[in-house]
């Protein structure tokens, strides 16, 4: 078999941002492109020779094109083995446990998560390391610098490889094993939780809606939900994974996930209702009527966490990421144990897993996940309710109201400005950061701001400082602005607003979150001259 040597030069725009490189799925597809990266990958962890790697994306268009690249350039590297996901799809936390599972040197997982897919839409690769999760910053910058001195990559001549077909074939001298993508997975999320009593739940009657948005974790949810723990056949609605996700936008929020928030506020909805995004790490849950925040969520999961066999004996701590609404740092105050606070991006939680300091950590952005894998997972905290709400006997309304009763109200939402100039956000960003030091004191929309700061984070682990992670203006009484850029986008800039008010009173837990953020959304917005700056009305994106 062949290996060739191809020269190149570096490509501007390959620093990989909140979750890996993300970019139009054209860019991807250009000469060199996806070849420059992929060898920078390799470079940048220090060469790939003799080493084992898993391989496997959420489906979406490019997918099984790209997998054939890589693994002719991880057996011209010498890779020793590669796993690959049957159809080169895994979702991804399922490729995270099946690094950690197989022992693995790491991870290529391609996906652009709950971005678009099609040739017109988004791609993405990340790598992820020995732990099963997404590169350190330490490593990303090897490869970002990688990718400004990359000079040739080197590729296998060969036929594509069989992803269909499950069992041991070769690239060369790789190994190349196809594995069914769900098989680890389903047995990992057996050994967490109580399916009898899950089980039992369906069996009595209990009806939930599972909405996989044309997105990787279809075959998942039908394996678990409906032919292990006897969910309903129909639970899950829109299971059969297309490379557009049905032209969709695979993003679990109540504007994305419309078909699914339309039938649990319409009559007769059922128990539960839950959804998640392109690759399968996010969830969005629903009751009757009733929408979880994800902040909420994830102190729900606190509270509740014991009810599973896999928390039984309790939580070593929960870490959230700064946009994160407090709520979660009020159960685990209660309960003893220690709340970390990191920048957005699971990479962040990696460190504090791995050294056994937190059980659960979450973020705004529909993100839950435990130490069982080191990625978020969908599917994980569907399962965790589930199997809550089976060994507690109680609704989701009942849950949710004992949540605000016992720790307070953090009332929550997110403002997206999407697709502006890049200068015009700097300027908002750069608007505020010039005015911190003089908003302690000041009168807004009647909230006193008591703090203003910029978001650092030093690692508890292992020291490392991460600055400017977004901008924090606290208000007397427990309310908050955050103000952030995204770092998941492929066109212009996202402005991110973050807006929380905290309520204990028993009178003041059951305001719509309109009318309880209203005060906050209007400081915000003023303090932030942000309509001025960037000409933008109103946000495109409301959750
Ligand atoms: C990625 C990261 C998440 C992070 C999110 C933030 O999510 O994995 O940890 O919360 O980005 O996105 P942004 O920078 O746009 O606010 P995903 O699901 O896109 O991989």
């Amino acid at each position: 078999m062949q290996h060739d040597t191809v020269a190149t030069q570096p490509i501007a725009g390959q620093k990989p941002g909140t979750s890996g490189l993300r970019k139009k799925t054209r860019v991807f597809m250009e000469p060199h492109f996806l070849e420059n990266y992929v060898q920078s990958i390799i470079d940048g962890i220090g060469g790939v020779s003799g080493k084992n790697l898993v391989v496997g994306g959420d489906g979406r268009y490019f997918n099984d094109r790209a997998i054939q690249v890589i693994l002719r350039m991880l057996a011209a590297n010498g890779a020793a083995g590669a796993i690959v996901g049957q159809g080169g799809v895994l979702s991804t936390p399922a490729a995270s446990h099946l690094i950690r599972k197989r022992g693995t040197a790491g991870g290529f997982i391609l996906s652009a998560s709950h971005n678009p897919g099609g040739i017109d839409a988004d791609f993405g690769l990340k790598f992820n390391g020995a732990n099963g999760g997404p590169a350190s910053e330490a490593v990303n910058a090897k490869i970002v610098e990688a990718t400004t001195k990359i000079s040739a990559y080197h590729i296998t001549t060969a036929d594509d490889v069989d992803l269909n077909t499950i069992g041991q074939t070769a690239l060369g001298e790789m190994s190349v094993e196809i594995v069914d993508p769900v098989t680890d997975y389903a047995a990992l999320m057996d050994s967490l939780f109580d399916f009898d009593k899950i089980r039992a739940l369906f069996a009595s009657g209990f009806r939930m809606r599972f909405d996989a948005m044309h997105a990787v974790t279809g075959p998942y949810a039908t394996a678990i939900l409906e032919d292990t723990l006897g969910a309903a056949k129909g639970t899950v609605i829109n299971g059969t994974p297309s490379p557009d996700f049905g032209g969709g936008h695979p993003d679990p929020n109540p504007v994305w996930a419309k078909t699914l928030m339309d039938e649990m506020y319409g009559d007769n909805a059922p128990d539960f209702g839950a959804a998640s995004d392109g690759d399968g790490d996010r969830n969005m849950v629903v009751g009757p009527h009733q929408y979880v925040t994800p902040s909420d969520s994830l102190a729900v999961l606190a509270a509740h966490a014991h009810r599973a066999p896999a928390y039984a004996k309790g939580l070593a701590g929960v870490a959230r990421s700064m946009p994160t609404s407090g709520a979660v740092d009020r159960v685990a105050a209660a309960q003893g144990i220690e709340s970390y606070e990191t920048p957005t991006g699971w990479k962040f939680f990696g460190n504090l897993l791995d050294a056994g300091r937190v059980t659960l950590c979450g973020e705004e952005s529909a993100g839950t996940g435990s130490d069982h894998v080191r990625e978020k997972d969908g599917l994980w905290a569907v399962l965790l309710w589930l199997n809550i709400l089976a060994q507690s006997g109680q609704s989701v309304a009942q849950i949710m109201e004992a949540l605000w009763r016992d720790y307070g109200r953090c009332y929550y939402t997110r403002y997206d400005f999407e697709d502006i100039e890049t200068a015009k956000a700097e300027a908002v960003m750069d608007g505020l950061r010039a005015q911190l030091s003089n908003l302690p004191g000041r009168e807004v929309a009647g909230l006193t701001v008591n703090f203003a700061d910029e978001f650092a984070y030093d690692d508890p682990v292992d020291g490392a400082r991460t600055e400017a992670q977004g901008i924090r203006i606290g208000f007397e009484g427990g309310a908050r602005a955050v103000f952030r850029l995204s770092g998941t986008g492929t066109v212009g800039a996202t402005i991110r607003v973050y807006l929380e008010r905290l309520e204990t009173a028993p009178d003041a837990l059951s305001l719509s979150p309109q009318d309880a953020l209203a005060p906050v959304v209007s400081a915000a917005l003023t303090l932030s001259d942000l309509h001025n700056l960037t000409g933008r009305d109103a946000p495109n994106v409301i959750t």
